[in-house]
């Protein structure tokens, strides 16, 4: 039988069956061997092991359209990256880290700023600042007072969409908005810290209506990117395309170089320190890691 991982825990995987129901089941197929582990969103052949029960194993994993670490999910549509424009205040190096590994699983990203009811207009105006060339559309929300809620519900229609970001900022407060079908846990965050306590531990697929899914997943609080060369990491700051070609020298990666227009820009504002400032911490890493 056919059937979708819809949430794994603890070595067990539920897997919806269309016109069946949930198959609670374990890994058994010759996948295992070659280290591939199941996830969220896959596709799977099972062998019932008790009809009345609804237990079965996983025997076979359908080729992927794509599949993320972090979260675990895989074929997914389209990712919205959920950061708070407060409590917690938004990581915009692990928000550009995040962009990155979407753009090389060629999955589409929309931020979105959710808690925008405890925010001034001047730290919107401020992300937005720094975000609007990133070539990802940004949406401001709130749950409390559901700005940008059917903005959101236009964005997820007909798609499988997966909630992403770091913990306390709001997702599973989202699925419940936008679903009233479901309850999922939410969390104070810590008043102390001001971080999120991890409320959701597992991803999990959510249909909202016919051909609409939403993914909960767990916070993150790190990202590294490593798949790519250190010199081919421009290519995924958006900001930077326009001047490409303008720079002195063939080649240019903007940081030293004399007469570059990527730093002109910068100097004159035209894109985002904030943004260029992950640029260079990206590549030190990138260029650090070469060396062992
Ligand atoms: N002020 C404000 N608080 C919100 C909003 N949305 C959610 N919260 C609160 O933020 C806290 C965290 O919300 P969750 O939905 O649990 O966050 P999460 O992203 O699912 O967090 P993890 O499951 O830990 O990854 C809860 O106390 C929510 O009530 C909002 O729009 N405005
Ligand atoms: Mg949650
Ligand atoms: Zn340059």
């Amino acid at each position: 039988m056919n059937g979708k991982i819809i949430k794994g825990i603890a070595g067990f995987y539920y897997v919806h069956v269309p016109n069946e129901g949930l198959y609670e089941c374990k890994a058994k197929g010759s996948f295992r061997n070659k280290k591939i582990k199941p996830l969220v969103g896959d596709n799977v052949i099972i062998d019932v092991v008790d009809k009345d029960k609804f237990l079965g194993n996983i025997v076979d994993i359908l080729p992927r359209k794509n599949e993320l670490i972090r979260p675990a999910t895989a074929n997914i549509d389209q990712a919205i990256l959920i950061f708070a424009v407060n409590e917690p205040a938004p990581n915009i190096n692990l928000l550009s880290r995040f962009l990155i590994t979407m753009e090389l699983r060629h999955i589409e990203t929309i931020i979105c700023f959710n808690k925008t009811d405890i925010a001034t207009d001047e730290e919107k105006k401020n992300l937005y600042d720094i975000l609007s060339g990133c070539g990802c559309r940004i949406v401001f929300a709130s749950t409390y007072d559901e700005s940008g809620i059917e903005e959101i519900r236009a964005i997820i229609k007909g798609k499988t969409t997966a909630f992403a970001g770091p913990s306390g900022v709001g997702k599973s407060s989202m699925l419940n908005l936008i679903d009233g079908n479901h309850n999922m846990d939410t969390g104070e965050i810590s008043q102390k810290i001001k971080r999120g306590k991890h409320t959701t531990r597992h991803s999990e697929i959510f249909n909202i209506d016919e051909d609409t899914y939403i993914i909960d997943t767990p916070g993150f609080t790190s990202l590294y990117v490593n798949e790519i060369d250190k010199d081919d990491l421009k290519y995924y700051f958006a900001e930077f395309e326009q001047y490409e070609n303008q720079c002195r020298f063939n080649g240019c990666i903007h940081i030293n170089e004399p007469d570059c227009a990527v730093k002109n820009a910068l100097n004159e504002g035209r894109i985002s320190k904030v943004r260029y400032n992950n640029y260079i911490e990206m590549y030190k890493e990138l260029k650090e890691q070469r060396r062992y």
